[in-house]
């Protein structure tokens, strides 16, 4: 087998907890345009929806999908990962290989990611403080990937109420959060509107990619 390149220790420590990892302008413009490109036929085939919030229904003001064999979804009975989109009942589109080179590349995991999910915000998305929790095991980290628009990122500690801290994620920069840091608290503040052209209408897409099963 071809060897891979690793990138499995690049980057800043970030936050008060280790394991975080971020990598400001990670991928080069031709990069994100490709990425971009293979986003086409997938949100193709699982359109953008807008999930809701457990109990109180309440949508989302950021829009989602996902690729991969399983995909995250919240509705009024809860937050879980299932196979098929909530609106159109297929199957998530396949990973594309370039998502699946650049968890291997960057994150060194030796398992593959089950979930990549695609988040879009519009000038007034935003995403409350939480923690990825929703998988059955945390000791594969998560691999955030952004493009189009900065976003205001937060980044908190262990407990919803440590110290946290703002960090601006634009379009080609990554993020890990892995180690400790996989449960660390994080949420979008705001997108900077017109800080991109990636994205045809504007806007931002982040993508998280995820194991969501123990590996192995
Ligand atoms: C976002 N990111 O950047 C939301 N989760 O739009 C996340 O919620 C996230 O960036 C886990 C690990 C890294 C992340
Ligand atoms: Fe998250």
């Amino acid at each position: 087998m071809e060897e891979q390149p690793d990138f499995s220790h690049c980057g800043m420590a970030v936050g008060s907890v280790p394991g975080a990892r971020y990598l400001p302008g990670c991928l080069q413009p031709q990069d994100q345009r490709r990425l971009l490109g293979e986003l086409g036929p997938v949100l193709e085939a699982a359109p953008l929806y807008r999930p809701r919030m457990p109990r109180s229904g309440r949508p989302f003001s950021v829009r989602m999908t996902n690729c991969g064999p399983l995909g995250w979804v919240s509705d009024r009975s809860g937050y879980r990962y299932q196979p098929t989109h909530p609106e159109t009942g297929k199957p998530w589109p396949p990973m594309p290989a370039l998502l699946l080179d650049l968890w291997a590349a960057l994150t060194g995991f030796d398992a593959a990611p089950e979930a990549c999910l695609i988040n879009h915000y519009d000038a007034k998305a935003r995403l409350g403080l939480h923690r990825d929790e929703d998988e059955e095991d945390f000791s594969a980290p998560v691999l955030s990937l952004s493009l189009g628009d900065t976003a205001l990122f937060r980044l908190g500690g262990l407990k919803r109420k440590d110290p946290t801290r703002s960090l601006r994620l634009a379009s080609g920069d990554a993020l890990i959060l892995g180690g400790e840091a996989r449960l660390a608290y994080h949420g979008i503040d705001r997108v900077l509107t017109g800080t991109s052209e990636l994205v045809p209408g504007g806007g931002r897409i982040n993508l998280t990619l995820r194991r969501v099963s123990r590996a192995g």
